[in-house]
């Protein structure tokens, strides 16, 4: 049987919890300390490494059959592949800095001014769709302090904490774009339906490991007479379990339930007579 091939990045932000994602899925990847290609020991999965700038060309030339990399390298690269899956890690905003000093009303004071950034195509497009003309610098790096040395205006770079603006004397103003890691695909790699059982098969697993992650598996114990009221509560995935005690006044409460939701319903919980609430982590949810 074939390998399906999976290019991801060889070393940057993305790479550990693209390697995390995997191991999550239940691929055995051994040590790829400066190795570029490394086959998994119990799936048919050759993981290639490479720079994040060049995933998006390898995905459509379909020497990557799929690919995890940012969705401002696919946006900006323009290039025939498919956006499969986001996988909520790797998430920044490409946003536009301005000196901590400036103002800007609108994206119409954005007209003739000039901006660098290493996302030329994306800021381009998004200054076209406003009928905004400003003059747009290519930089590869150290965008941030192009304003400093009277390169550039503003400048448009990706954002995660701010702390790089902040150190620049820079402050966020327009987000151009949300961005995360994404699962790419080549568009005509399932014309091979060996790859195409692969990638299903892998692509399901990413499936239940992420649901798996945005859950909880809650327990408690309630008042017998509260099990109405709590079931209410609890926005379970499916109809919670229900456990006798040795306290025939109490039962045991087990559920599983989306991770945002467990602040919410807790003070609920204990309104309604829940005591010893606990939530543990979930590796896999197979539906
Ligand atoms: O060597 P290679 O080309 O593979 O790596 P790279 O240096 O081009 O990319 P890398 O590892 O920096 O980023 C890979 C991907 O991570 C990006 O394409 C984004 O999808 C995602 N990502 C998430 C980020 C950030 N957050 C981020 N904060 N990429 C870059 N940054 C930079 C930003 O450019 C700025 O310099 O971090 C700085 C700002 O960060 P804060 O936290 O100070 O706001
Ligand atoms: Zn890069």
């Amino acid at each position: 049987m074939k390998n399906l091939k999976l290019a991801i990045q060889k070393k940057g932000r993305l790479s550990d919890k693209s390697i995390q994602l995997l191991r999550n899925c239940g691929l055995d990847i051994e040590n790829f300390q400066d190795r570029l290609i490394v086959s998994a020991a119990n799936f048919n999965l050759d993981i290639l490494f490479l720079r994040d700038d060049d995933i998006p060309e390898y995905v459509q030339d379909n020497v990557a059959h799929i690919g995890i990399v940012g969705e401002n390298e696919v946006l900006e690269k323009g290039l025939d592949v498919e956006v499969v899956k986001q996988l909520g890690f790797g998430r920044c905003s490409l946003s536009l800095g301005i000196p901590e000093k400036s103002k800007i009303n609108s994206v119409n004071d954005l007209g003739n001014k000039t901006i660098a950034t290493s996302y030329p195509n994306i800021l381009k497009n998004y200054l076209q769709e406003n009928n905004v003309k400003a003059k747009v610098i290519e930089l590869s790096g150290s965008v941030e302090i192009a304003p400093s040395l009277g390169v550039a205006d503003y400048i448009c770079d990706l954002v995660s904490t701010g702390n790089t603006l902040k150190l620049n004397k820079l402050k966020k103003s327009f987000k151009v774009l949300d961005s995360q890691a994404v699962l790419i695909k080549s568009k005509i790699m399932d014309d091979d339906p060996e790859l195409k059982i692969l990638f299903d098969k892998l692509l399901g697993r990413i499936g239940s490991s992420l649901k798996a992650k945005k859950s909880k598996y809650i327990m408690m114990n309630i008042p017998k007479n509260s099990l109405a009221r709590i079931i209410e509560i609890i926005p379970s995935l499916k109809s919670p379990t229900i456990l006798p005690l040795s306290d025939k006044n109490l039962l045991a409460v087990h559920a599983v339930i989306s991770e945002d939701k467990f602040w919410e319903i807790n003070e609920d919980l204990k309104m309604a007579g829940a005591s010893g609430i606990l939530s543990l982590p979930i590796e896999n949810i197979i539906l």
